[in-house]
């Protein structure tokens, strides 16, 4: 069975992020290869940087070491509640934390009698109560960059195979040439801003063609159709990304009686929303007798991942009518989580394995209880905002929420019956 770490996800994330966005190994557990020092030490020797991580009743305390086996300062570090105290001791090696003679004392892992003794500074400067701690478990992690080189060419070698899928993506049974995905979802969510990343993938570099940002009534007013062209070689993308005005609570936002328009591909490109004035059927440049390609093939409800738990009683309602309404049509829907990368502990690095982190877990089960989506349904981006360059960890999630979004309209596709698709 595999090991685990008696920390909690938060605990181990605090102390990844404070020794530099690092990615924990577990390679000894006293309560699992005995509390001797000399299998700890047998164990965690020739390992690079690594970390000791002490577990009494009330404390956690620990030491980070640089070099596991050359003489380098050691880092000792009390975990309180929400802060990370530490103090500098050294240059020692690691093994001195559990053989120190009593000349050099002054932070000493005794493993055999499980406690830990420590100098009047040390404890003071850690801000701890007693100079010695007894305690239940002493766990030794290696320490690793997480976003090291290796890895990054795995993330590069990822985006390559996820751009050539989508490239030679082909709407199901060649019923339609580009598929519809019509953007939904309250304003400032990242609607434009899900466009302009998507874009930015395939053109290459980071571009704002959508308008993004914060008015009180919305940044987005008119409908767009938007085609995307492949920065590559010129051609248009097989699917189109349809930004619509935000929903809101209050009478500035899209119009709920527009979204059946919307649907089925009346509404035209650049159509100007009024909140206080449904779309009249006939109008210039609608379009009357729309096509199957005209229609929405897929939405995608995009929100704030900080929002999902505050979404206001109207808002939800407003989420499950429209539901309710994209059921009745047959449309497949699902959700984007958007602004990971602004909750409390996600770092860069943990949007290469983002469905794991337990914020971003909490998020997803938030959504799945207030809106009913399953949690398969529900994939989550980090937006470009304030980047210059293309990152590939954020491109990997754009891509791939894009192309669950494109696998959604097939089911769609499938799914219509015959007289609609002839
Ligand atoms: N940090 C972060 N900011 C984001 C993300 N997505 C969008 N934003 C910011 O959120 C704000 C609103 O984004 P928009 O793309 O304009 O949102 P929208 O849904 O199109 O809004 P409306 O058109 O007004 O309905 C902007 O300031 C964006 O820069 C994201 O994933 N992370
Ligand atoms: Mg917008």
């Amino acid at each position: 069975m595999a090991m685990t770490t008696c920390l909690t996800w938060m605990q181990e994330k605090k102390l990844q992020n404070y020794f530099g966005e690092k990615q924990f190994v577990l390679l000894y557990k006293a309560s699992v290869h005995k509390f001797s020092k000399e299998s700890l030490l047998q164990r965690c020797s020739r390992q690079g940087p690594v970390i000791a991580v002490i577990s009494s009743e009330d404390h956690i305390v620990g030491a980070y070491a640089q070099k596991s086996d050359e003489e380098d300062f050691i880092i000792l570090f009390a975990f309180h509640e929400t802060t990370i105290s530490e103090c500098k001791i050294g240059p020692f090696r690691l093994s001195t934390l559990f053989y120190a003679s009593v000349r050099d004392f002054e932070f000493r892992i005794y493993l055999e009698q499980k406690n830990v003794a420590m100098s009047l500074t040390v404890m003071n400067q850690l801000g701890l109560p007693q100079r010695r701690i007894s305690f239940q478990e002493c766990e030794v992690f290696r320490c690793e960059d997480l976003l090291d080189k290796r890895r990054m060419d795995g993330i590069a070698e990822l985006k390559e195979s996820l751009l050539s899928a989508v490239r030679a993506y082909e709407p199901y049974g060649g019923l339609v040439h580009q598929t519809r995905i019509l953007l939904l979802g309250p304003i400032g969510a990242g609607k434009s801003s899900f466009f302009n990343s998507v874009r930015s993938v395939f053109q290459g570099h980071v571009t704002n063609k959508a308008l993004v940002g914060y008015k009180t009534t919305g940044m987005s007013e008119k409908y767009r159709t938007y085609f995307i062209k492949d920065g590559k070689n010129g051609n248009s993308l097989p699917f189109i990304l349809c930004d619509s005005l935000g929903l809101s609570e209050e009478e500035e936002g899209l119009c709920m009686d527009d979204i059946p328009y919307i649907l089925k591909g009346h509404i035209p490109d650049r159509y100007q929303f009024n909140s206080m004035e449904p779309f009249i059927p006939g109008l210039d440049n609608c379009i009357d007798s729309p096509l199957l390609e005209h229609r929405i093939h897929c939405v995608a409800f995009v929100l704030d991942a900080n929002s999902v738990e505050h979404l206001s009683h109207e808002m939800v309602e407003k989420i499950r009518k429209i539901r309710r309404e994209l059921i009745k049509c047959g449309v497949v829907h699902v959700v984007l989580l958007t602004h990971v990368d602004t909750l409390d502990l996600i770092t860069k690095g943990d949007l290469i394995d983002i469905y794991r982190c337990v914020p971003v877990k909490l998020k997803l089960e938030a959504v799945h209880r207030e809106l009913g989506f399953a949690l398969s349904d529900i994939f989550v981006v980090s937006n470009y905002t304030s980047e210059w360059e293309l990152e590939p960890i954020m491109d990997v999630l754009i891509l791939s929420a894009l192309r669950q979004m494109l696998w959604a309209a097939d089911d769609f596709l499938e799914d219509l019956p015959l007289k609609e698709t002839s």
